[in-house]
């Protein structure tokens, strides 16, 4: 099995749309966006994750041309004032590769290579791919999400993308997989693939990403509205980390940089004493 990584990475989350379920409208102008990207940077995200099109339940799609309207001008004028390497959250192809074009170096891909261009746009581009799970489509994806065994399937679907990845020339150490909590999961199922997230990393063999800030889970479990749940996030990360994750992906920076921050020195204690 692969060492647990010395540090958790942080990816921070920067959508640029007008109907995410947490943060939407906060950064419809290109320069509203650019500076919270720099505040994300100086707070400490290790990659800036630019979205263009919302993925909560129930969104419609964005047309492509929208999609790269939002995050072309906002990627390029970053990737120009930050450091920190900049991912682009999209399922399709052509957006990806204008992306990577415009200075992004990561591809999170919450359709685990739905587009079937995908694999080859990020393998010619030498980028990093982010292969989510996700079950059906944002708009029907909560009807009635049903598995036998939700954490073999999951790991089943992402060792599948994966080898297609690698099939079409992407860099086994390029892959990242992400069980895509939320995505087709009812509460049960997300709590059981956080809890297996030391077997998703055995079973697909690729360094993990999960995605639980402000959920729909911590609402369901702490009954808080999005604006309320830093410290179910919190909770939620700190398990991430005990249980192996190699990234986390996050809204509030500032506060879980100090989560992971704790976390990993735990962590570390354990595999050195
Ligand atoms: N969650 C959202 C969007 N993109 N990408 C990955 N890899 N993992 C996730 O869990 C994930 C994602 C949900 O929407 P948000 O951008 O508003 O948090």
């Amino acid at each position: 099995m692969r060492p647990l990584p010395e540090r958790t990475l942080i990816m921070g989350v920067l959508n640029v749309t007008p109907d995410s379920f947490s943060d939407g409208g906060a950064c419809l102008e290109v320069e509203a966006a650019v500076r919270r990207g720099r505040e994300l940077a100086a707070q400490g995200a290790d990659v800036i994750d630019v979205g263009g099109e919302s993925t909560r339940p129930g969104a419609a799609e964005v047309p492509p041309e929208e999609e790269l309207r939002r995050v072309l001008p906002v990627l390029e004028r970053l990737a120009a004032v930050v450091d920190v390497p900049l991912s682009v959250d999209t399922r399709r192809a052509e957006v990806a590769r204008r992306a990577l074009e415009a200075g992004a170096r990561v591809v999170n891909d919450v359709s685990a290579l739905g587009d079937p261009r995908m694999a080859q746009v990020c393998a010619a581009a030498g980028a990093t791919v982010v292969l989510m799970h996700m079950r059906g489509r944002p708009a029907d994806m909560q009807a009635d999400p049903r598995y036998d065994d939700v954490v073999g399937e999951v790991a089943g679907l992402l060792a599948g993308a994966r080898e297609r990845a690698r099939r079409e020339g992407v860099a086994p150490g390029s892959i990242w997989v992400d069980p895509g909590i939320g995505f087709g999961k009812t509460l049960a199922h997300n709590l059981a693939l956080l809890a297996a997230l030391p077997r998703l990393r055995v079973e697909t063999g690729c360094p993990l990403l999960v995605g639980v800030s402000r959920k729909s889970f911590l609402g369901a479990l702490t009954g808080r509205p999005v604006a309320e749940r830093v410290h179910g996030t919190a909770g939620a990360v700190a398990m991430c980390v005990a249980g192996g994750a190699d990234a986390v992906r996050v809204h509030d920076v500032a506060e879980m940089r100090d989560v992971v921050k704790v976390c990993d020195a735990i962590r570390r204690s354990a595999n050195r004493n």
